[in-house]
């Protein structure tokens, strides 16, 4: 018999589609100001506003950031892009050990008040607060659930027994863990090639892998081309944060991602987009 479909699962059906217009996104990611610290900005993106202003003019799908960042700037971005508001977070002021932990950092319903399209949590799968994380992640998950809202993972392996957060039979590892704890979309390391990376999107199950940007790249065509690997692997698109407002012009980073993300242009031929 079929049944028709709750009106969760038609709310979050609606909200995935809008994050993804075409089954993939560029992503803009904008926590770093807890998770890094101000340090991480250079001086002309220290303002959130121009930041924003910018990668929202380039057209980027949507952009993450914690509740109150989103508060802060919502002139800039409401009904120009989407919003995915995260829930957990830390700062680098913790002792180092404990850096192996996020806490609450806002509620779903916050996410719910702003208009966002989605929430997102990070868990550290082989952290000893795992278990910790794990509580937290079903209870963001329980209420997203109840206002058909997605739920991204930040699926990120670290621990002491992680020696390489980045091989890929960890970092496929943790894309498992995060399909099987129910996540809709999931964001994770690169690992470094194209036939790596399709082993992460197998193990994910059909759920949509996306890549996390990571630090600065050497070269904007060293970016642009692990892009290019991981939609030839089936990723289904980007969440970028430093390669985009690190870059002296944002908006052209942002064009370029888009370019391969969304209509599968080479990588030397997207770079020409940054100007
Ligand atoms: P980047 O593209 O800058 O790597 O952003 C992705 C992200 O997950 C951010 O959302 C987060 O602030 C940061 O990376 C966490 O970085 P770290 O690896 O230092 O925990």
């Amino acid at each position: 018999m079929d049944l028709s479909p709750s009106y969760m699962d038609v709310g979050r059906k609606v909200r995935l589609s809008r994050l993804l217009p075409d089954g993939r996104a560029v992503i803009f990611a904008f926590d770093h100001g807890v998770e890094h610290g101000p340090r991480d900005f250079p001086p002309q993106h220290i303002d959130p506003r121009i930041i924003l202003s910018k990668v929202v003019e380039a057209g980027v799908d949507a952009i993450m950031m914690l509740p109150g960042m989103a508060r802060i700037t919502h002139d800039v971005w409401a009904n120009r892009t989407a919003l995915i508001v995260k829930v957990t977070s830390k700062t680098n002021l913790r002792p180092e050990a404990e850096r192996l932990l996020q806490s609450g950092f806002g509620l779903v319903e916050d996410a719910v008040a702003l208009g966002a399209e989605a929430v997102a949590a990070t868990v550290y799968w082989g952290s000893p607060y795992e278990d910790q994380m794990l509580k937290q992640w079903f209870s963001i998950r329980e209420a997203a659930e109840r206002y058909g809202y997605p739920v991204l993972q930040l699926a990120y392996p670290r621990g002491p027994s992680i020696k390489d957060r980045y091989d890929v039979e960890i970092v496929r590892y943790g894309a498992r863990a995060a399909a099987e704890s129910g996540a809709d979309l999931i964001k994770t390391y690169f690992t470094g090639s194209k036939e790596t990376f399709s082993k992460v999107v197998e193990a994910a199950s059909g759920i949509p892998v996306l890549m996390s940007g990571g630090p600065k790249a050497p070269t904007p065509l060293d970016f642009l081309r692990q892009v290019d690997a991981v939609m030839k692997a089936g990723g289904r698109g980007v969440v970028v944060g430093r390669n985009i407002f690190q870059h002296p012009n944002p908006a052209g980073m942002v064009r370029a991602i888009r370019a391969i993300v969304h209509e599968g242009e080479e990588p030397e031929k997207a770079v020409s987009h940054i100007g």
